[in-house]
């Protein structure tokens, strides 16, 4: 008897009675949520198109649905007022005093850096993770070898290796991680970097209908930046933090080549002055400029994202005429993780972002709009902002400090970091 060939059906017959009690349970969950369109093509699929779409279905949190309604609501009113930051001035003034407190942490390993690198690079039209854009002219160099070069900086400046964890998503963290495994780390320490997924959401239509991106896949994005210290938590990372001895996490964005990670007045200004958290700022350039600006919202130190202001909010100017909310953020926190701690599962407020979302129609058509035509639901980082009440904003020099890669030309793009690079002395 040829048990290799009824082992295969057997194996064959075991998915299908495994596929069909799954789907069962699978279509009870999508119809007490109005979403059973999501398996309109089962029949369709193969089997293991069908595990695919079931499993994903199984494994995703539909929760977010239940504030899509909450779009359109009017948001409550609230106090917005000013926050005046510490400027260069009061900076320079002070430096070697606030350094102090700051390298002294760092020579006692109680701070790490948290690169968000689980976004999609959407807007530069890369396929791979954003980090491994590669913006060299004479040679090669990728933004993640850029990010992990200033941080080997500050690991000679203070003589010891800093724990390094980088976020990613379902969407690139293979390739992540195989890029750094590639590249040996950009010469940073294995056994000091470590990866963590961010948690996924399902995109939907105007009406609130979950997509399908193919017939055996439900449309879903990375849920923002916002969730970052829960991920971590998840993948078990909150105890490594525990055994370090980390009591403070600088958490930076990918797209800023010239990010100052650690920087020990940064740190020294929020210890010093005992602030749960700080946030670096620059000038902005302009009204229009994309960042989300520092602030206060009733009584608590905030961010107000660039999309999220009012007319006003982006003109209005004190008596020298200089714009009331001018500190825009540039993604460059620190954070005390007794607080973050405390503050994990405070409920944060969730941002809808208009946008093209490729999908398959009812008809079973790719569909690839040209313009927004659904949603996706994210966390911003910020938000936490409003649990740990105080803030330190903290001016830093936009040319030295500040080199994000958002476009492939024109503004916040790879040229215009490369200029900013050359006028760092950074060879590209
Ligand atoms: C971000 C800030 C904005 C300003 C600007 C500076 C937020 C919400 N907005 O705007 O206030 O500081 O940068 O350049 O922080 N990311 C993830 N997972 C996600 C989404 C984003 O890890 O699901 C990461 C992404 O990899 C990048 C950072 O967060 O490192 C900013 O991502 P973005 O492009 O969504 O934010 P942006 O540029 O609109």
């Amino acid at each position: 008897m040829d048990l290799k060939g009824s082992t295969k059906n057997f194996g064959k017959q075991e998915d299908r009675i495994m596929n069909d009690s799954l789907y069962r349970d699978m279509k009870m969950k999508l119809d007490a949520l109005g979403q059973s369109r999501l398996l309109r093509f089962y029949d369709e699929l193969s089997d293991g198109e069908r595990l695919e779409l079931l499993t994903q279905i199984r494994d995703m949190d539909f929760s977010y649905l239940d504030h899509f309604k909450e779009k359109d609501s009017p948001q409550p009113a609230s106090l917005v007022e000013p926050l005046p930051a510490m400027t260069l001035a009061e900076i320079e003034a002070e430096k070697d005093m606030l350094r102090e407190p700051g390298i002294r942490a760092l020579k006692n390993g109680q701070v790490a850096a948290v690169l968000l690198a689980g976004g999609m690079g959407t807007r530069l039209g890369t396929d791979g993770p954003k980090g491994t854009c590669n913006i060299g002219i004479t040679r090669p160099v990728y933004i993640f070898q850029r990010l992990t070069e200033n941080l080997l900086l500050r690991v000679r400046e203070c003589g010891r290796w800093i724990h390094l964890f980088i976020m990613t998503s379902e969407v690139n963290d293979e390739a992540t991680q195989q890029f750094f495994r590639e590249h040996d780390y950009f010469g940073y320490r294995p056994e000091y970097v470590r990866f963590f997924r961010q948690d996924m959401a399902p995109a939907v239509d105007d009406a609130g209908n979950v997509l399908l991106e193919t017939k055996s896949r439900v449309a879903a994005s990375p849920n923002g930046n916002g969730g970052w210290f829960r991920s971590l938590d998840r993948a078990g990372l909150t105890s490594v933090l525990r055994d370090e001895g980390i009591l403070y996490l600088n958490v930076f964005a990918v797209d800023n080549v010239l990010q100052n990670i650690c920087d020990p007045v940064f740190i020294g200004a929020v210890l010093k002055n005992g602030y749960p958290a700080g946030s670096k700022v620059v000038r902005k350039q302009s009204a229009e400029e994309k960042v989300g600006v520092m602030c206060r919202k009733d009584g608590c130190a905030s961010v107000i994202e660039y999309y999220e202001m009012t007319e006003d909010m982006l003109h209005e100017t004190d008596e020298q005429g200089n714009r009331l909310y001018n500190f825009g953020v540039i993604l460059n926190y620190l954070f005390r993780v007794e607080d973050l701690a405390a503050s994990m599962n405070a409920s944060m407020p969730l941002h809808f972002a208009n946008k093209k979302i490729p999908h398959i129609d009812a008809e079973g058509r790719q569909v690839s709009p040209a313009s927004p035509n659904g949603w996706k639901f994210e966390y911003f980082i910020f938000d936490i902002l409003a649990c740990l009440k105080n803030c330190l904003p903290f001016e830093v020099e936009r040319s030295r400090e500040f080199a994000p890669i958002k476009n492939r030309e024109g503004v916040d793009s790879i040229e215009s970091a490369r200029e900013l690079c050359a006028l760092n002395g950074i060879e590209l």
